[in-house]
């Protein structure tokens, strides 16, 4: 819908926040619902530090950031931001925010080390997590917990392949699920089991650019084993969304889903049918492999089938009960959402191990257009438009209300603490995003229920190591000094004076 056609009066239209030379989209900061969430995000690994304190287990990001050569920059999350030694701290930083959720997970091997079902569970990491939730909880922020944001127990890898052995993760999985509903549950009201698939798989599994490391180099099999850990993800998934229905919520009274990312795409040629085809191909192989299965309670998508043939794992009679049974409670979407990206439908026949469904991926169009400025890093583009797309896309798909659990960018400069704390650029990105999901609440009718900004402060950026920052807190990982940027007052702000009841 175009602005001229937009129902927002011209008094809801603050013009104009922030302008970056170049950069001509006006933020409007459009009306939001008054029971909209704010909230900030984070993940273990990239913040707690502490790698082996009080009896924490190895997991598989220990083992990955200290290989040599190194496949992290150089840099690995031993230390980070050691929240685990100032999380008061950090609770009370948000507490000044005014942030009414905080989203966090929780490291299965600092609970329990080995990761397995017969492995002992060290109390003194759930402590940590007791602690932390209570003082949350004090402070009138919600937690709201992923389970699985990508640190799996060393030893379960080691004793079999983690994600490769569905029968063995699933059980091991469950496990750890019912172990943290059972000890904090009774405070924790949304569980969130993984978080993005999609990376898990392909990132992790493929390309190899996350730990474990798995690769084509590495003369693994990459045209079966991607496909194998989604498997393992989906049915771990409903499984334990199946225990948490049965046993838990009853008395618990909480809600469980999953968040899986991706980018919308559109076509890099936008006359051309196969890239128009392509787009929307792209996104099914991206969100549906995921999001059919777990919301539809159905086998992959057909396109998928029909182009992945063997190389797709078969749903038995019983996992497919599993899923159909389950799919209903998963209660919200969680959406992890960064950039658009163009899609162009690449020439037949795709590569062995193809898993895009043969598209390209591109930020400029067949008519040199880009798709946004970019930000620190090179795919991320600020597209709110596609963003808006995305969450019609979804919405029109799956018709579950969706959670923004993640969105946010890193700015150029940083390091510096002096230039991090004026980043104009963030506050733009966020404002323009905030406003598509505004346009979709009001002039789509999709249903958002809320939005967690990534991240609550600097941290370890995976394989970027320490380069990108996508804090609204800058941290000095020399010092451990947390000092907030402009964006998280501007979040604190926008927050408090949007929010309203719908006229
Ligand atoms: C999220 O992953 C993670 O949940 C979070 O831990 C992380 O810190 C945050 O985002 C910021 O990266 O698509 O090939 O051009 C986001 C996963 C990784 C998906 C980078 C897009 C871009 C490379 N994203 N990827 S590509």
């Amino acid at each position: 819908m175009s602005q001229e056609a937009s129902m927002f009066s011209a008094s809801d239209v603050i013009v104009s926040y922030s302008p970056l030379t170049g950069h001509d989209l006006p933020v409007q900061e459009l009306p939001l619902p008054a029971d909209f969430a704010w909230g900030t995000a984070t993940a273990a690994y990239q913040i707690e530090g502490a790698a082996s304190q009080d009896g924490k287990g190895k997991s598989i990001w220990d083992t990955y950031s200290h290989l040599e050569p190194s496949r992290t920059n150089g840099e690995n999350a031993d230390i980070s931001c050691d929240h685990y030694n100032h999380m008061p701290e950090d609770v009370e930083l948000m507490a000044s925010l005014g942030v009414d959720v905080y989203r966090f997970s929780i490291s299965w091997s600092r609970i329990i080390p080995l990761g397995g079902r017969n492995d002992p569970i060290n109390e003194k990491g759930i402590a940590f997590y007791n602690d932390l939730i209570d003082r949350l909880l004090a402070r009138s922020i919600e937690p709201v917990v992923t389970l699985y944001h990508w640190d799996a127990p060393q030893a379960i890898y080691d004793r079999y392949g983690a994600f490769l052995d569905t029968a063995e993760f699933r059980a091991d999985f469950e496990r750890y699920a019912r172990l943290c509903f059972s000890r904090f549950g009774d405070r924790v009201k949304k569980w969130v089991t993984f978080n993005e698939p999609y990376i898990i798989s392909i990132f992790a599994h493929l390309n190899g650019t996350l730990a474990p490391g798995h690769c084509r180099e590495a003369g693994t099999d990459t045209k079966t084993e991607p496909w194998r850990v989604g498997h393992t993800i989906i049915l771990s998934h409903a499984a334990v969304v199946q225990m948490y229905v049965d046993e838990f919520q009853p008395s618990q009274t909480g809600e469980i889903s999953i968040v899986l990312n991706g980018h919308f795409y559109e076509p890099y040629d936008a006359a051309s049918a196969v890239d128009v085809d392509a787009a929307e191909r792209r996104m099914v192989f991206y969100i549906g492999w995921f999001a059919d299965p777990v919301f539809l309670g159905t086998d992959y998508p057909a396109e998928m089938r029909a182009y992945l043939g063997a190389r797709l794992p078969e749903f038995m009679p019983d996992e497919r009960a599993l899923l159909r049974r389950t799919a209903p409670f998963n209660a919200f979407y969680g959406m992890n959402h960064y950039s658009t990206k163009y899609a162009r439908a690449l020439a037949d026949p795709p590569a062995e191990d193809d898993w895009t469904g043969n598209v390209e991926e591109t930020s400029v169009n067949s008519e040199g257009k880009e798709i946004g400025p970019a930000s620190a890093m090179g795919w991320l583009r600020v597209a709110p438009s596609g963003f808006r797309k995305l969450l019609n896309w979804v919405w029109n798909r799956y018709h579950v209300p969706v959670i923004i659990t993640e969105n946010g960018c890193p700015c150029v400069g940083e390091d510096d603490v002096a230039t991090a704390v004026d980043d104009k650029f963030r506050q733009r990105y966020l404002g323009l995003y905030l406003d598509a999901i505004s346009r979709a609440i009001y002039e789509d009718g999709v249903v958002v229920r809320g939005y967690y900004v990534w991240s609550l402060m600097d941290n370890y950026e995976w394989s970027a190591g320490y380069g990108p920052r996508y804090g609204i807190v800058h941290v000095d990982f020399k010092t451990l000094k947390r000092t907030p940027k402009n964006s998280a007052y501007y979040l604190r702000d926008t927050f408090k004076s949007r929010r309203r009841a719908a006229s």
